[in-house]
C-alpha cells in the first residue's frame, strides 16, 4: 500500500493510518518504509511525504479498498475538492497485491501508475524487496531511488547504566509534539495502557514521573502531546506490572542545539 500526504501534519498523518490499520481486525501492518519527501505531481501543491506499508490481510482486495477509504476520511480527508492530483492530507492507495492482479471499476491492482512513479516505487521496493527484479530496472526510467526524508522532528532514547534519556529535536513544535519516543527494553503494548499527563519544568515533572514509574509501570512508548521550553505534556503507554519500583527521575531541558527545539529529558533507573 503506497501513502501519501502533502496538506497539515504529513508525517503525524501517515503514522496515524499506520496505527489505525494494523488495529483493525484482518489487517497487520508487517512493514514500513522511510518516508521521501517528494515534488508534487498535477498542479502546484506542496511537496509531498510518501510512504509504503506492507500489509498481512484476509480482507478481498475491494473490502481492504474501502477500509483504505475510510480511514483517509477519519483522518480528516477532504473529498470535496475532485481536482485531479490534486492536495491532500492523506492519500491510501493498493500498489500490488501478492494474491494477484485486480481489475474492476472500483480498483485496479497493481495500481496503474505505479510503474511511472519513482515515490510509489521507491517505498513499495523498501517493504517488498523482492519485487527488485520486476520493478528496480523501471526505478532508474522514473529517476532512481529516492533518498529516505531527513525529517524535520527527531526524539531518541537511549538506556544505559540505569538511565533512560530521551532527547527531541525539532524543527518547530508542532513537529516535535508529533513524535513518538520509543522506550528500548519496554514491552510490547496494548497489554494495558497508561496515559499520565506531566507538565512543569522541574520538580512537579520529576515528582510525577517518578510517581509513574513507582507504580510499577513499565513504559513501552511515550507521545508528546505539547512541549516548549518550560512544560512537557506527555503520555506514557505501556503495562502495569505492579511490582513498585523506585526510581530516581531527572529533567534536564537545553535551550540551544542544532534544531530550534530541543528538550532533554533524564530518568534515573537506580533505586533511590
Ligand atoms: N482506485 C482504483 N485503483 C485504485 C488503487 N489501486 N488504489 C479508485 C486506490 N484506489 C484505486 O481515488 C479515486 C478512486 O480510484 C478510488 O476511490 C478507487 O475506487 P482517490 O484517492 O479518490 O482520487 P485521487 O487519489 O485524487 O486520484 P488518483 O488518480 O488515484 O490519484 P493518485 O494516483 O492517487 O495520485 N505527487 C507526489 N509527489 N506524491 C503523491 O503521492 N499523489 C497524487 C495522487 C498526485 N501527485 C502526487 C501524489
Ligand atoms: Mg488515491
Amino acid at each position: 500500500m503506497g501513502v501519501g500526504s502533502n496538506l497539515g501534519s504529513r508525517e503525524a498523518s501517515i503514522r496515524a493510518a499506520g496505527a489505525l490499520l494494523d488495529a483493525r481486525h484482518g489487517i497487520q501492518v508487517l512493514a514500513v518504509s522511510p518516508l521521501y519527501e517528494t515534488e508534487p505531481l498535477g498542479p502546484p501543491q506542496p511537496h509531498y511525504l510518501n510512504a509504503a506499508f506492507r500489509l498481512d490481510t484476509v480482507l478481498t482486495p475491494i473490502e481492504l479498498l474501502r477500509v483504505l477509504i475510510r480511514t483517509e476520511q477519519r483522518l480528516g480527508r477532504d473529498r470535496k475538492s475532485t481536482e485531479r492530483w490534486g492536495a491532500r492530507s492523506l492519500d491510501l492507495d493498493l500498489l500490488w497485491d501478492e494474491r494477484g492482479p485486480h481489475e474492476s471499476r472500483e480498483l485496479r491492482v497493481p495500481h496503474p501508475e505505479l510503474e511511472k512513479r519513482s515515490f510509489a516505487l521507491t517505498p513499495l521496493l523498501a517493504v517488498a524487496p523482492e519485487l527488485q527484479t520486476t520493478y528496480g530496472p523501471l526505478l532508474v526510467q522514473t529517476g532512481g531511488e529516492l533518498v529516505a526524508w531527513d525529517r524535520a522532528a527527531q526524539a531518541s532514547s537511549r538506556q544505559s547504566a540505569g538511565v533512560l534519556e530521551i532527547d527531541v529535536e525539532a524543527d518547530s513544535l508542532a513537529d516535535a509534539c508529533a513524535l513518538t519516543v520509543e522506550i528500548p527494553g519496554g514491552l510490547r503494548p496494548p497489554l494495558s495502557t497508561l496515559h499520565r499527563t506531566i507538565d512543569s519544568s522541574t520538580s512537579a515533572f520529576a515528582a510525577s514521573l517518578r510517581d509513574v514509574f513507582r507504580s510499577g509501570f513499565s513504559a513501552r512508548y511515550a507521545t508528546v502531546s505539547h512541549c516548549s521550553n518550560t512544560q512537557w505534556i506527555a503520555h506514557f503507554h505501556g503495562v502495569n506490572l505492579g511490582i513498585p519500583l523506585d526510581r530516581g527521575v531527572r529533567l534536564v531541558t537545553t535551550s540551544a542545539a542544532a534544531r530550534k527545539f530541543h528538550a532533554s529529558l533524564s530518568v534515573e533507573l537506580t533505586p533511590e
